[in-house]
């Protein structure tokens, strides 16, 4: 398989909802989507999973365009315009960091390449899954506590299984609270806290020490990203399992995070590992030694999502992800719509690794257009 043209196009696809974390609003998301093509005609489609800002994670969109257009792209097409999937990483292993646009980059090659061999992702990896069960991951409100509870009950009526809701300092028991006495023991809940806490405040530890009397299903980065020491504290002392995130980068801090007792379930991001590969070997380590994983979002548009749900049909996906419906992003989604049926997203079984954008739509939204090398 040649690729015979690389572009980017930048998308600013406006929320719902605005989504507020610990690190910041988001009300649109403007991101990348990488596409390839082959001398026929035939696209691959990647989405870079950035936000505007190095906030959440060290990339950003500006950076993801800059790092692509100047070294990702002409080492890919340096080793040559016939590659495959599996071999997009190591062309592009000398960079470091900068991991959503190499998964982007990977996912296009990945995507054409099955287009072209008519099959589908989730066939290529050996999903037998048909469905894959579903959380929703809801942002602190702007109206607070009730505004949250509000939320909650709405995504419960939809049907989805296991509610992640976003905490900060500030803003953590009395949500907490407030759900478990709204919504009593059969509301599988947990938190995310995006790096929030310190370890060496002891007011935040105070707090986790009482979120941990909530029977949450998990507590999701308390610390930052490199507080590898001071999460395994905090979980010798919790019965509450810890879920890291942010932490996570690639295969190896996964296999170190598990082994010094720092992470007890893995949140698997396809951009934040840096491609499908890393997030596969991931996967296959957890599986082995019995670590659960689930599969985590960045609210992709249906490009980004149709990798995300047929990864998260892999057997060591054991934890609903927040692979949620379209609608609970988008007015409209830029494929496609991904559908909740029953607390569950059906597995895609078109060619491809996900559904292509709709070129009205993807029109409509796109900000800049960019042909690489
Ligand atoms: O920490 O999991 C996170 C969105 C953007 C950045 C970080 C995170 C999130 C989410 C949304 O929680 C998950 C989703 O896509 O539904
Ligand atoms: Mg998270």
């Amino acid at each position: 398989m040649a690729i015979d043209a690389v572009g980017i196009t930048r998308i600013a696809l406006p929320l719902v909802r605005p989504f507020r974390t610990s690190f910041g609003t988001q009300t649109v998301r403007d991101v990348l989507l990488v596409w390839v093509r082959d001398a026929d005609g035939t696209p691959g489609w990647g989405e870079c999973a950035t936000t505007s800002a190095p906030l959440y994670d060290p990339d950003f969109t500006d950076a993801a365009s800059l790092v692509l257009h100047d070294h990702l792209v002409p080492a890919l097409l340096a080793g040559g315009t016939t590659v495959t999937g599996p071999q997009v990483a190591a062309r592009l292993a000398r960079f470091r960091g900068h991991h959503a646009p190499k998964a982007a980059l990977e996912a296009a090659v990945w995507d054409l390449q099955l287009r072209r061999a008519d099959r589908c992702l989730a066939d290529h990896l050996g999903v037998t899954r048909t469905h894959v069960p579903t959380g929703v991951s809801v942002g602190i409100p702007e109206g607070g506590v009730d505004e949250l509870v509000e939320q909650v009950g709405g995504y419960l009526d939809e049907g989805y299984l296991r509610v992640k809701v976003k905490i900060e300092p500030g803003f953590d028991l009395a949500p907490v609270r407030a759900l478990c006495d709204t919504f009593g023991a059969d509301l599988r809940l947990q938190v995310d806290a995006n790096a929030a806490y310190s370890p060496e405040d002891p007011e935040h530890l105070g707090v986790l020490a009482d979120l941990d009397e909530c029977g949450l299903v998990q507590i999701e980065q308390p610390f930052g990203a490199d507080r590898l020491r001071a999460h395994a504290d905090l979980a010798d002392r919790s019965h509450t399992p810890i879920c890291l995130d942010e932490s996570i980068t690639d295969r190896w801090r996964a296999v170190d995070a598990v082994a010094t007792g720092a992470c007890d379930i893995v949140n698997i991001k396809v951009g934040r590992v840096g491609g499908l590969t890393e997030a596969l070997a991931i996967h296959d380590r957890c599986l082995a030694d019995g670590t659960p994983v689930w599969c985590g979002g960045m609210l992709e548009t249906g490009v980004g999502r149709g990798v995300n749900v047929a990864l998260a049909g892999l057997p060591g996906f054991v934890l609903p992800g927040d692979t949620s419906a379209s609608s609970r992003y988008f007015t409209e989604d830029l494929t496609e719509p991904f559908e909740l049926e029953d607390g569950h997203v059906a597995v895609r079984r078109e060619a491809g690794a996900s559904p292509l954008p709709d070129p009205d739509r993807l029109a409509a939204w796109t900000t800049a257009t960019r042909r690489v090398g």
